[in-house]
């Protein structure tokens, strides 16, 4: 038997690990008969929040973006979504991007469904249009290799253009692929693996990391990862992009 004083989430002050055996569900107005856990938010010290939300037949969600924009993905499932008045349906590895003072629904899901977003305040940038509302699909995005290396893949689901200060990419590792460096930088990640497991060190600490668990990385949060086991290692990630880096 599982122990329940143990868990493998650990929260820092520039990094956090929430594993699903530490989830405690949120109400969310307009997001009804649905489960939420709000993973990483403002709370924790972070500039962006990522959720993910479990949905049963009865589940709608409806809700108009402000300040910050919206990136639904769809973990597993089928559900309907109406974005500014065009509706999709959308399943698994789909996604929509919703930009500011946009009205969204989705409705009609296959009971499971989960879905993952990703919000962040949006920063206009002079001389460029707020983006366009945005449907996509991570089976159509190209996975070229990273850095050279053939056991590592990214795709990059949203356009690589000024007018988006948000990136949302997939990041694929085959067993024994890893990144070929300690990362240190400014843009902060939001995370949830897709599948496969591995070893994450975050600022010198070593974790073990599977299919579920997400990771929070402030800014400057040293990063590495390496897959272990038998089928790649996927992860969905976000990160701030494109943006003067200083108010000095
Ligand atoms: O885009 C990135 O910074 C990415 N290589 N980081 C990461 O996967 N931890
Ligand atoms: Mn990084």
């Amino acid at each position: 038997m599982e122990i329940s004083a143990l868990t493998r989430s650990v929260v820092k002050r520039n990094h956090a690990i929430i594993s699903p055996d530490g989830y405690i569900n949120s109400r969310v107005p307009g997001w009804d008969n649905c489960t939420v856990n709000v993973i990483i938010n403002e709370q924790m010290g972070a500039n962006l929040c990522q959720t993910l939300i479990t949905l049963n037949e009865n589940s709608r969600l409806t809700g108009t973006t402000k300040a910050s924009q919206l990136f639904f993905y769809i973990i597993n499932g089928k559900c309907t979504a109406t974005v500014n008045g065009e509706e999709k349906t959308l399943t698994t590895g789909q996604f929509v991007y919703i930009p500011i003072g946009k009205a969204y629904t989705f409705d009609k899901p296959e009971a499971g469904t989960q879905l993952l977003t990703f919000h962040k305040v949006y920063e206009k940038l002079d001389g460029y249009d707020v983006p366009p509302v945005l449907f996509g699909d991570a089976a159509n995005v190209a996975g070229p290799m990273y850095l050279e290396d053939p056991s590592l893949r990214l795709q990059v689901l949203l356009p690589d253009e000024l007018s988006f200060d948000m990136a949302v990419n997939i990041f694929t590792y085959d067993p024994g692929g890893h990144l070929p460096l300690v990362e240190t930088h400014i843009m902060e990640h939001g995370l949830i693996y897709l599948q496969g497991q591995g070893v994450y060190m975050l600022d010198q600490q070593w974790y073990p990391i599977k299919k579920g668990d997400s990771i929070w990385m402030a800014p400057y949060c040293q990063q590495w990862f390496t897959a272990m086991g038998k089928e790649p290692a996927v992860y969905i990630y976000y990160k701030n992009v494109n943006r003067f880096p200083t108010s000095v």
